[in-house]
């Protein structure tokens, strides 16, 4: 019959990237690559929209490295708008929520509100937010001693050093070289206090130097956006997102995409609508799209290959939408499935330009969600945004068909755990460390390129069992391995 002359498709596991001469070696292959038409990101690497896995925590660690952290969308709209000022604050120069003290409360007081805070200093201003002095760990400790003056009036250093709202990083440190000061309160013309640039902060942006920063130099953060929220579009649009990401389990469809590219035209930001995994979603989706995301039922958690019987082996859909979207020139982001740096890069070698995890970033400490403990082993909790669970708790109607109707849904996704895997930068470190290896195998030096030479090998069961660890018994983890 013709119905069963059907085409192959292919995922990670079938195909292994062909070793090619190289002069490459990995600590020099460059990973710079394009998220959307105009977002550059030093490391292709995306968190995935789901509240399992990125809110502003991670956001922050992902951009810091040079990745990008996309918000969920599964909390309200002021609230993902405050998300996305926290990330925008994160490694701002100017600290603009500054703990401050009253010259009338007293230094005890004082002290354990700085403890609480976390901060070593305040400025000391009165009720109309002028400032009056500033004070620090160093004036109080004599009084906490001896107990007598204890009013804040008293101990502080009230000759304060501040600067205008303009200032920048340079002059900031050569007010605190030459005052041998840490913190410098920045006061508009009536002296009253805007802000606070501290020593701290500034090394902290150097240590960054690849980090992912808009115009202003602040961190970059993507947004999940459903296809027919205009209004959280606009509102995180207002505040200076970076990239919204048009989130929906499948985008080629006419509603979808009429709504999407009247989103699109009315935004400043860039957006990358997903997803899908087919030449003919791309074609649609290139008229209008600052990226393009692929990935339809790859996803760890993700059962709708398995409930609606349709979807598309992750690198098959890659190659079928980048042929499209090279031609516009529009960049493509794998989006699921991969569990291991080689995953990632082969979803590139098949046409991507930046890859999006879920699973790999769940289980971090940057990631929202507590550890639990079941047989000895430290898990966090990683649930599908198409799960029962997500799905109650908020705007999951990424896979519901009627998003007015919240109950009875049919579920494409389940709740689950995924290791404990402590601080996201030694994960990010062997996800890309894997990746620079890989374009090292194919002799590439930096992601375009890996493009134009990576070719693949088709892989057997027996050649997949060869790739992994066999026939003996691991005594030792590794940091980047862990058998299924
Ligand atoms: P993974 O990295 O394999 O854990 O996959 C993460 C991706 O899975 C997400 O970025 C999203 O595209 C998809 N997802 C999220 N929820 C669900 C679901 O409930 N089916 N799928």
């Amino acid at each position: 019959s013709e119905k069963l002359r059907v085409p192959e498709a292919l995922t990670f596991d079938d195909v292994l990237l062909r070793p090619k001469e190289s002069r490459v070696e990995p600590d020099d292959a460059d990973t710079a690559t394009r998220v959307s038409t105009s977002v550059e990101l030093t490391v292709p690497v995306l968190s995935a929209a789901m509240d399992t896995v990125t809110e502003s925590g991670l956001a922050i660690a992902m951009a810091r490295r040079g990745g990008l952290g996309v918000l969920h969308r599964n909390m309200d709209i002021d609230e993902v708008v405050d998300e996305v000022e926290r990330v925008k604050r994160a490694d701002e120069l100017i600290i603009r929520e500054v703990v401050t003290a009253s010259p009338d409360q007293t230094v005890r007081a004082v002290d354990e509100m700085m403890d609480e805070e976390g901060v070593s200093g305040a400025p000391v201003v009165d009720d109309d937010g002028e400032v009056l002095g500033i004070i620090s760990g160093t004036d109080i400790r004599p009084y906490l001693e001896v107990g007598d003056r204890d009013e804040v009036r008293e101990a502080m250093t009230d000759e304060v050093i501040t600067a205008p709202q303009d200032v920048d990083a340079r002059d900031a440190l050569e007010l605190m070289y030459e005052h041998k000061i840490e913190r410098v309160p920045v006061v508009d013309t009536e002296d009253r206090l805007t802000g606070l640039v501290t020593m701290q902060g500034i090394l902290q942006r150097r240590e960054y130097d690849t980090a992912a920063r808009d115009a202003d130099g602040r961190l970059r953060v993507g947004v999940a956006v459903g296809p027919f929220e205009q209004d959280r579009a606009a509102a995180v649009d207002e505040v200076n997102a970076d990239v919204l990401f048009i989130d929906c389990a499948h985008a080629h469809n006419r509603n979808v995409i009429d709504s999407a590219r009247e989103l699109a035209a009315g935004v400043e930001a860039d957006v990358v609508v997903g997803n899908v995994g087919t030449r003919e979603a791309a074609q649609e989706l290139v008229e209008f799209a600052d990226g393009i995301k692929v990935g339809i039922g790859p996803g760890s958690i993700c059962t709708t290959r398995v409930v609606t019987g349709s979807g598309m082996p992750q690198i098959t859909a890659v190659a079928q939408v980048a042929d499209v979207a090279s031609q516009h020139d529009i960049p493509v982001i794998a989006d699921g499935g991969i569990r291991y740096s080689g995953d990632a890069i082969k979803a590139i070698a098949a046409g991507a330009d930046a890859v999006m995890l879920g699973s790999y970033f769940a289980g971090t400490d940057e990631a929202p969600g507590r550890v639990v403990t079941m047989n000895g082993k430290r898990y966090k909790q990683y649930r599908g945004m198409g799960s029962v669970g997500a799905m109650q708790s908020g705007g999951g109607d990424r896979y519901l068909k009627d998003a007015d109707e919240d109950e009875d849904f049919v579920p494409e996704g389940v709740e689950a755990a995924t290791p404990y895997k402590g601080s996201v930068e030694s994960e990010l470190f062997q996800l890309v460390g894997g990746m620079k290896s890989g374009m090292g195998y194919v002799g590439a030096g930096t992601i375009p390129e890996f493009k134009r030479r990576a070719e693949f090998v088709r892989v057997s069961s027996a050649g997949q069992t060869e790739g992994h660890a066999h026939d003996v018994v691991i005594t030792d983890e590794a940091p980047n391995y862990s058998p299924d």
